[in-house]
């Protein structure tokens, strides 16, 4: 059995190469691995086809060391779990911006979200990021700034913390799935409507992975290819399923699943990933598409064509991906959180120093958050280092929150609506009239954003703090 490392398959571009309108792009999965001196990245404004048709301008992009890519998205970042990574940030966008690491529980100071952690990085400025990821899995980073606009041009990249204990693939694609609003001359148009920040959020008009609509990937025949996916988008939840081919769900937001499943249909959220393990089909040049199906006519999101002769690899065979930290909480002992998720009769512009949207919708215990200042809100509540909590979160909106917590992992220990189990997360998709209790260490010092990662709703008022001494 032909079995290459992982790392032997990413610097071939052949398997789980990106192949768009014809065009190769040489798969960005190995540019970033941990480095000793801090990676370059610039935050900057291009020019890219989006649409299939022209350039789109005005998308906003992540670039490394000054270097033009020929792929528009953003690199997908490569780490290794507890080596020391640095980054610095050189804002060339024209406006403030930020890094947050999504999911990393790292120090306070370096999550991202300005006047909370830090100061804003203005146009020119610099910023210094360093840590060491402690979990390994698929996570993501993006700006916590005038997020809106900045998310919703592009400001969104895959994030890869690796473990060599991490079992061998023969193949890994990174898919980032979102969407832009563009008009049909292809420029961006209004990124929201009022009327549906106060419903779902606002949806794009050009569905694409990797900024591409509909991007075919080579992998091989008969293999097993590890699909890391996340939802970016600002607003759209997806109901992914894979026609032509067996998948099994590895892992959840970064952290692997305690009892694997076969994929039939799976939810992912605004800022959720999905890990899959995909067995190609034994017949080369056969296609697999991975759809969404929500509400109900699906949609191909990306396609897999098999390319050479069967590696005749089996599911069953993989093994574990190795563990994170488990989330250890004292049930017996924890202190319940009432936090009704709701919206907000009061519809007034409210003040904002990173980005209002004009208007506040929601509200967590009926305070409509004014943005991304902690001033003049208070946190939603105290935390003692080290201390159990359970948060219990009512969603009395008719409307699916994925509500993220930073800084922090939690699990589910009970919902109204479905089964839980103990899968590690860091953003629960609540659904409307659920109550979800949700577990949690406070185990990291520092002022923790909790928000809905619908956009819209975390800036017109879906948000807090937590604050753990
Ligand atoms: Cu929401």
């Amino acid at each position: 059995m032909l079995n290459l490392s992982r790392r032997t398959l990413l610097k071939s571009a052949v398997v789980a190469g990106a192949y768009g309108a014809g065009v190769a792009i040489l798969p960005r999965l190995s540019q970033a691995l941990a480095a000793p001196t801090p990676l370059d990245i610039e935050a900057r404004i291009i020019e890219a086809t989006l649409d299939g048709k022209a350039a789109t301008k005005k998308v906003m992009s992540y670039g490394l060391g000054g270097s033009v890519s020929a792929d528009p998205s953003p690199p997908v970042l490569r780490m290794q779990r507890g080596k020391p990574f640095a980054a610095t940030l050189t804002n060339k966008l024209d406006e403030p911006t930020t890094i947050h690491w999504h999911g990393l529980r790292i120090p306070n100071a370096q999550d991202g979200v300005p006047f909370v952690t830090q100061p804003y990085v203005y146009p020119g400025d610099r910023f210094d990021y360093a840590f060491a990821p402690p979990d390994a899995g698929t996570f993501w980073y993006h700006p916590h700034c005038n997020t809106l606009t900045q998310m919703g041009r592009g400001l969104t990249g895959m994030l890869v913390v690796e473990d060599d204990r991490d079992p061998d693939f023969d193949g890994e694609v990174a898919i980032n799935l979102r969407d832009f609003r563009l008009g049909s001359d292809s420029q961006f148009i209004a990124q929201f409507k009022p009327r549906d920040a106060a419903k779902t959020g606002t949806f794009g008009t050009v569905r694409t992975a990797n900024w591409q609509p509909e991007p075919v990937y080579d992998v091989p025949a008969g293999g097993l290819v590890r699909l890391r996916i996340l939802a970016s988008d600002v607003t759209r939840i997806y109901n992914l399923r894979l026609n032509g081919a067996e998948a099994m769900i590895i892992a959840l937001d970064g952290h692997p699943v305690p009892e694997r499943t076969t994929l039939d249909m799976a939810v992912v959220s605004p800022g959720q990933r999905i890990d899959l393990a995909l067995r190609v089909p034994d017949s080369e040049g056969v296609t697999v598409s991975l759809e969404d199906i929500r509400p109900s006519t699906p949609k191909v999101v990306a396609q897999f064509r098999t390319v050479g002769t069967s590696l005749k690899r089996n599911l069953g065979d993989l093994g574990p991906l190795s563990e994170n930290a488990g989330v250890d909480a004292d049930l017996t002992n924890a202190t319940p959180i009432p936090l009704v998720l709701s919206a907000t009769a009061e519809n007034a512009a409210r003040d904002s120093i990173c980005g209002t949207l004009g208007f506040s919708f929601w509200a967590i215990n009926k305070v409509p958050y004014p943005g991304d200042s902690p001033d003049p809100t208070a946190p939603i509540a105290e935390l003692k280092l080290g201390q159990s909590y359970i948060l219990n979160v009512e969603n009395v909106t008719p409307h699916a929150h994925p509500i993220h917590l930073h800084g922090m992992n939690f699990k589910a220990i009970s919902s109204n609506k479905h089964d839980v189990t103990s899968q590690v997360s860091d953003t629960y998709l609540i659904l409307p009239d659920e109550k979800v209790q949700l577990a949690l260490v406070a185990d990291n010092p520092g002022d923790w954003v909790f928000h809905c990662h619908i956009i819209e709703h975390q800036k017109t008022g879906m948000t807090g703090y937590f604050r753990v001494t």
